[in-house]
């Protein structure tokens, strides 16, 4: 193996945050030239987290821009490690590709975890990988479970289907919202219908508590008419003190607890497997495509004769991946 893998790993193994950072940065790399290491890291993460012997929850935090995941994150991570858990959090910024990041942004609402001894905070981009979830993001969550954080959090914006990527990653989907989002319906069409398991009607404080609490309670019924017996619980939160975040955070606990005494993560994780080797199959193959240069100047002359409209779409691809595989046709 590879030194600067084992370096790593042997990092990884005595749970330090400094190779965690750089596990993180070796996963997120697409150099053709990385890719044997980051499969040796990825496989070294795997073993070792499963080595840990302890159950590891991860919980996505999704919702749109501003209404206060990254403060709300703050306090359950806070509560999190009051309770003995290590928190790993996984900032997922679709504007970060552009802007280079938004770690200030993220570690000044989370300002007290990040200087938190059992915590530890990582922006990741999204490389354009649809839905707002990093296509990294799996493989580096089980980085931070190699290096003993057993409460995984992933703060992605709710971005019409993010909220059904997210439910492919983690064991516990939470969707934060504020009173008077008109998105809060329109969100319930999108699909969190399915994937949701709880939901915070957060900035549940000063003038407008009176205001959450009814959000919350609307909310809760129309839930509960789509989605029966099995709709998430409403819940009004104020992510300024930790009392504002108690009964969430006692939810979310009694939740994650009766799912892993249930197996239902266990099983559910079984099936997220799958997910994950189909995915990875498709964008094995696609990255295989781009780096033969033959195929690739193939795969581009089809490209522009579907520009010029000399052949459909469909055609088009029917036809190079009918020659990839030397289908006769
Ligand atoms: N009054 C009040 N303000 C809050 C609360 N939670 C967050 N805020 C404020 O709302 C603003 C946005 O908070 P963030 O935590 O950055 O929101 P976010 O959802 O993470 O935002 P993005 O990461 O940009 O999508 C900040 O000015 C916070 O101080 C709350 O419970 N009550
Ligand atoms: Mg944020």
């Amino acid at each position: 193996m590879n030194k600067r893998v084992e370096i790593i790993l042997n990092g990884l193994r005595n749970r330090e945050r400094s190779a965690l950072a750089r596990a993180i940065t070796l996963l997120e790399s697409r150099r053709v030239q990385d890719r044997e290491d980051r499969l040796a890291l990825l496989e070294g993460c795997a073993s070792i987290a499963q080595s840990h012997g302890t159950s590891s929850v991860r919980l996505a935090v999704t919702g749109a821009p501003g209404v206060g995941k990254s403060t709300l994150i703050n306090q359950l991570g806070l509560a999190t490690i009051e309770a003995g858990h290590r928190v790993a959090v996984l900032a997922v910024d679709p504007s970060s590709e552009a802007t280079g990041g938004s770690i200030l942004g993220d570690k000044t609402r989370m300002a007290e975890l990040s200087v938190a001894e059992d915590a530890f905070i990582r922006p990741s981009p999204t490389s354009g990988y649809l839905g707002g979830v990093a296509a990294s993001t799996r493989e580096s969550i089980l980085a931070c479970e190699a290096a003993g954080f057993d409460r995984i959090v992933i703060e992605t914006v709710g971005v019409g289907q993010s909220e059904y990527q997210a439910s492919h990653l983690v064991d516990v989907v939470l969707f934060v919202t504020i009173a008077g989002a008109g998105d809060a319906l329109q969100g319930i069409k999108r699909g969190i219908l399915e994937s949701v398991d709880l939901v915070a009607v957060n900035k549940a404080d000063g003038d407008e508590q009176a205001r959450a609490k009814d959000h919350a309670r609307e909310l809760g019924s129309a839930l509960r008419l789509l989605r029966g017996s099995s709709s998430p619980t409403c819940i009004p939160t104020s992510s300024l003190s930790t009392p504002g975040i108690t009964p969430l955070f006692e939810a979310l606990g009694a939740l994650t607890a009766e799912r892993l005494a249930s197996g239902a993560i266990e099983a559910q994780r079984e099936d997220q497997q799958l997910i994950w080797y189909r995915d990875a199959v498709r964008a094995l193959l696609e990255q295989e495509l781009q780096e033969r240069s033959t195929w690739n100047s193939h795969y581009e002359h089809l490209a522009e004769d579907v520009r010029l409209g000399n052949i459909s779409p469909y055609h088009a691809a029917a036809t190079l991946v009918s020659q990839m595989f030397g289908d006769r046709t």
